[in-house]
């Protein structure tokens, strides 16, 4: 009898345990490190855009903006953060100074700033009630501190980027944890400069000393990604319509590269380039990035919305998507209106995995180990299906059981490993064959293919090309429901 148990237990064991345990696949090129991988996670949250530009109607003040004209009649960070939230954002990055130079905190190191605005007779701190809203709305919070400012007098002297040290400093201590620096590269030279009116150009490579500059941001929030034309964390995408190419790649050579340094190259990303440095799509919701209610009626639809967030997120790089409070302070009715409709559809898109429950395969699975077994393409991120190291171009098979109708297909590596596939293609079962219905080169971190509607009860991906074996994280398919619906 006791034999008999132990032989039992002996032939369970070697049903459920893999025959001997495989190492996992040896990382490939530049990998991200702990702060990217949280930031990767977020993938779509907003910008807020919000000065004296909201209340004299321009997108970039001269820099000679009484204090005064800065009056929100009825600002509410909880609305702000609430229509954020709701439209599925998961952190906001507010311009706490943008380039006229107005602080929309109120700032030991100037008098240019809500200090003296009739706002709450003078104690509205704007950056304040945004991280304390943001905090308690569960959302990240950001920070935009334009380093170019057409308001100081010592603009363009070294002066300045004490002050500008200061600035970020403050912002850096006072409000929280931040999980995101934007660093403009933008300068256009010509402002008011404390009554100078003149063009001042910067060697802008060298001027902010950024080595030493964003030392400031890693030493008081090492958790935080910086964001600059050329990282170090996350890089501008090249265009402010939200779009990253379809081909991207995490890694970028950065040598040479500066905010305001050629955008060659950032679009796309680099393959083969020196350092993890995803990639952030910047646009805004309406033509401006300040609010303008003559932009009231060109506030992008749902459907472009949703365009958009393909173009994006689903190309691997993120979405920040700028929503501008109105002369109240808060987003207007068309902007929430457009949002909401939007949130409705990536909910209505995203809320049945119809590869959920299917039976997948792979062609090769990592030393016949679960560990890397297929169908951790379901588990839901940090599992992966790999394969040995000699199999660079295994194929995936998915039975879902009956026919059905999808027009999205996700896919995303698991990127501790690195950016590793470089081409794949999708088949569809039909008619007692394989037909190829979609294509693609990177994957990274989400690729989102959208199609015409597929309906098959097979379907297989097959990896084309990539230097090492995949190790891939996520199988999905989705069905978008026809407009209107
Ligand atoms: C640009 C700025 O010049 C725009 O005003 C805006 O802030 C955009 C996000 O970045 O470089």
């Amino acid at each position: 009898m006791k034999n008999k148990l132990s032989l039992a237990v002996v032939l369970w064991a070697l049903a459920i345990l893999p025959l001997r345990a495989a190492a996992p696949p040896a990382p490939y090129g530049p990998l991200p490190s702990a702060r990217q991988l949280a930031w990767h996670e977020l993938e779509y949250y907003g910008f807020i855009h919000f000065t004296v530009n909201t209340f004299t109607d321009k997108e970039w003040g001269y820099g000679d903006e009484p204090e005064t004209v800065f009056n929100p009649t009825d600002f509410n960070a909880a609305q702000i953060v609430a229509v954020a939230k709701a439209a599925g954002m998961k952190g906001l990055i507010v311009t706490a100074k943008h380039h006229d130079g107005f602080c929309l905190w109120p700032s030991q190191y100037t008098e240019h700033s809500v200090k003296h605005s009739p706002w709450k007779n003078g104690h509205g701190d704007f950056v304040g009630e945004m991280s304390a809203a943001c905090r308690q709305a569960g959302l990240k919070f950001g920070v935009y501190l334009s380093p170019w400012d057409r308001n100081r007098a010592d603009y363009g002297t070294p002066a300045y980027l004490t002050y500008y040290r200061n600035q970020l400093r403050e912002l850096m201590t006072n409000y929280g944890p931040i999980f995101e620096v934007w660093f403009d590269g933008a300068n256009g030279g010509d402002g008011f400069y404390g009554g100078a009116k003149e063009k001042r150009t910067i060697d802008r490579q060298n001027y902010y000393d950024w080595p030493n500059t964003r030392s400031i941001v890693r030493a008081l929030q090492p958790q935080a990604c910086m964001f600059s034309d050329a990282g170090p964390d996350v890089h501008w995408i090249g265009n402010e319509h939200g779009t990253a190419g379809e081909t991207f790649w995490d890694t970028l050579n950065t040598a040479g590269r500066y905010p305001g340094s050629d955008k060659e190259g950032l679009n796309s990303g680099e393959r083969n380039g020196t350092d993890w440095i995803p990639g952030e799509c910047d646009v805004s919701i309406r033509p401006g990035w300040f609010y303008h209610a003559s932009q009231d009626a060109k506030v992008k639809t749902p459907a472009q919305l949703l365009d958009l967030y393909f173009q994006s997120v689903g190309h691997g790089a993120s979405l920040l998507l700028n929503l501008p409070p109105d002369r109240r302070g808060q987003i207007a009715a068309p902007d929430v209106a457009s949002l909401t409709e939007f949130r409705r559809r990536l909910d209505q898109l995203f809320a049945h995995n119809l590869a959920a429950g299917a039976t997948i395969t792979a062609s090769n699975v990592r030393g016949q180990d679960r560990q890397f077994a297929a169908r951790n393409v379901l588990a839901g991120g940090k599992k992966y299906w790999s394969t040995d190291d000699a199999v660079t171009t295994p194929a995936l098979t998915v039975d879902l059981g009956q026919a059905k109708t999808f027009n999205v297909v996700s896919l995303r590596e698991y990127l501790p490993l690195g950016q590793r596939i470089e081409a794949f293609a999708l088949d569809a079962w039909k008619a007692g064959q394989w037909v190829e219905f979609a294509h693609g080169t990177s994957i990274g971190n989400h690729r989102l293919l959208r199609s015409e509607p597929v309906t098959t009860d097979k379907v297989r991906l097959r990896i084309t090309q990539s230097p090492v074996c995949p190790a891939l994280t996520e199988f999905g398919l989705y069905a978008e429901a026809p407009a209107g619906h």
